[in-house]
């Protein structure tokens, strides 16, 4: 629901008048102001919205391929979210484009992005220019198909030299290149003045609970550990996981990477010492704890483990899976299937793993979810599409319901993102996620590692400008969970 209050005045421009609208909207109405927008593929954020602070347009016929269009300004960004008629995968395969116009007469830059191509192009009355993800700091989210799409864009003064003169009024549109339909339909959106919002959510660096586990999903791209080690040595000290999940671990044997995580990452004198088992495919599960059986999923996809960890009275059940990337969206549903059908298997009191309805879950891994979203349902609510192949699906939570998706957020910053690489073309996305069976488990936090962590805590960690980004094009998902009751 819009909230709204009587009497708003309309805000001009992002100038100190404004910020000072926007705060004193929010005293006459007698409200706090809403929370802050991450860009996550979720869209509830944007309903605490009063009218004013975003420009918002509808389309009136109700085939429109596009629904509507919705635009605010935060912190020197563009944040825009949109509704689409039908799923469409916002990185391939679709005809939408995205126009910015700044500024007025002989001043005019316009931006164009067009989503399914992934590129872009900076006009003015000088020419036009290509442009990259990266010249606009582009994020959008889901990286999966959807209908709703959230995304994030730099706002600088100066794009590629060009002047980018947004200061007075931004217009912005929405246009579906394959049937010529546009939002609004003739004209541009006006951005309205900057978001006035709640802070972000605080978040602990250290595990907030000694009962808590903290697991680490992370590839660590082509055996970074060996190649660039001490990046990684620093954050894994600073970190401190009780499991780590690592991917792209090719060169090293399973009793290497124990004995560096020994060394580097000793823990206290209580404290086991890590344990590690190796996939086939050069992925690495590590604990501080112990394996009481394990069982591979059938055909290679990943590994299911009950493990014992001394936070916890009960054991876990660990999945550690993979899917296959990019194009390959037929095999990565069939790698999605089999891990579903594997859970189902494994809570099967005569099946091979025996794992009880009532042992807690974790599913974790490098899904590479970039195509279809029924793929992310496959892995959270246990869907399975090749039933031909492997039977029916069975709810992965053992009250017979679906698994939470961690989907945790930049430690200082609202993105989810764990994987960016300028090079390649795509937007920063989310390629390792992490459900856990929420009838058991609670989250009671969690971040991505990202550069943009605060200097204090950096060096209060022992941390080093760039660390993150030397060590790998993903980051560190880190997920601290607790048994809920004990
Ligand atoms: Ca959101
Ligand atoms: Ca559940």
């Amino acid at each position: 629901m819009m909230k709204s209050c009587a009497g708003n005045g309309t805000a001009a421009g992002i100038t100190a008048t404004a910020l000072l609208a926007a705060f004193l909207l929010f005293v006459g109405c007698g409200e706090e102001p809403p929370p802050p927008i991450v860009i996550d593929g979720e869209v509830e954020d944007w309903s605490g919205l009063v009218p004013d602070q975003s420009a918002r347009v509808v389309a009136q016929q109700p085939d429109a391929a596009l629904r509507y269009l919705e635009a605010v300004r935060d912190s020197g960004r563009l944040l825009l979210r949109f509704g689409l008629l039908e799923e469409q995968v916002l990185q391939r395969h679709n005809r939408l484009v995205l126009v910015l116009r700044a500024g007025t007469g002989s001043d005019t830059t316009r931006l164009l992005w067009r989503f399914g191509a992934r590129n872009g192009t900076l006009e003015t009355s000088g020419g036009t220019r290509p442009l990259l993800v990266s010249d606009l700091d582009l994020v959008t989210s889901p990286g999966f198909s959807d209908t709703t799409f959230e995304v994030s864009i730099r706002l600088p003064s100066h794009i590629m030299g060009v002047r980018f003169n947004h200061s007075d009024g931004l217009g912005v549109r929405l246009v579906h290149a394959g049937d010529g339909t546009a939002l609004p339909a003739r004209g541009y959106l006006n951005t309205p003045a900057m978001l006035e919002h709640q802070p972000l959510t605080p978040l602990s660096f250290e595990k907030p609970d000694s009962h808590a586990v903290r697991i680490a999903v992370w590839n660590v791209r082509e055996d970074g550990l060996l190649k660039r080690p001490a990046p990684f040595r620093r954050i894994l000290r600073a970190l401190q996981p009780d499991v780590l999940l690592l991917g792209e671990v090719f060169e090293m044997t399973a009793e290497q990477a124990a004995d560096t995580l020994n060394l580097w990452v000793p823990g206290a004198h209580h404290q086991a010492h890590w344990r590690t088992v190796k996939h086939t495919d050069g992925s690495i599960v590590a604990l501080r704890g112990e394996v009481e059986r394990s069982q591979p999923i059938p055909d290679g996809t990943g590994d299911g483990f009950l493990i014992h960890l001394q936070q916890w009275d009960e054991p876990l059940f660990l999945v550690h899976a993979w899917a296959a990337c990019c194009d390959m969206d037929s095999l990565r549903q069939v790698h999605v299937d089999r891990i579903a059908a594997f859970v189902r298997d494994a809570r099967d009191p005569s099946g091979p793993m025996q794992i009880r309805p009532t042992t807690p879950l974790v599913l974790a891994g490098d899904f590479n979810l970039v195509g279809w979203s029924r793929q992310y349902h496959s892995l959270k609510e246990g869907r399975i599409v090749r039933t031909d192949l492997l039977g029916e699906g069975a709810a992965p939570d053992g009250d017979g319901t679906a698994l939470a998706d961690a989907q945790p957020r930049h430690f200082s910053a609202p993105f989810t993102y764990a994987w960016r690489n300028d090079d390649s073309g795509f937007t920063p996305g989310r390629l390792e996620m992490l459900f856990y069976s929420d009838s058991r488990l609670e989250m009671i936090n969690g971040f991505v590692l990202h550069d943009s962590l605060p200097d204090s805590l950096k060096e209060a960690f022992g941390l080093q400008k760039g660390d993150v980004r030397e060590a790998s094009d993903h980051m560190p998902l880190v997920v601290d969970l607790v048994v809920k009751g004990e």
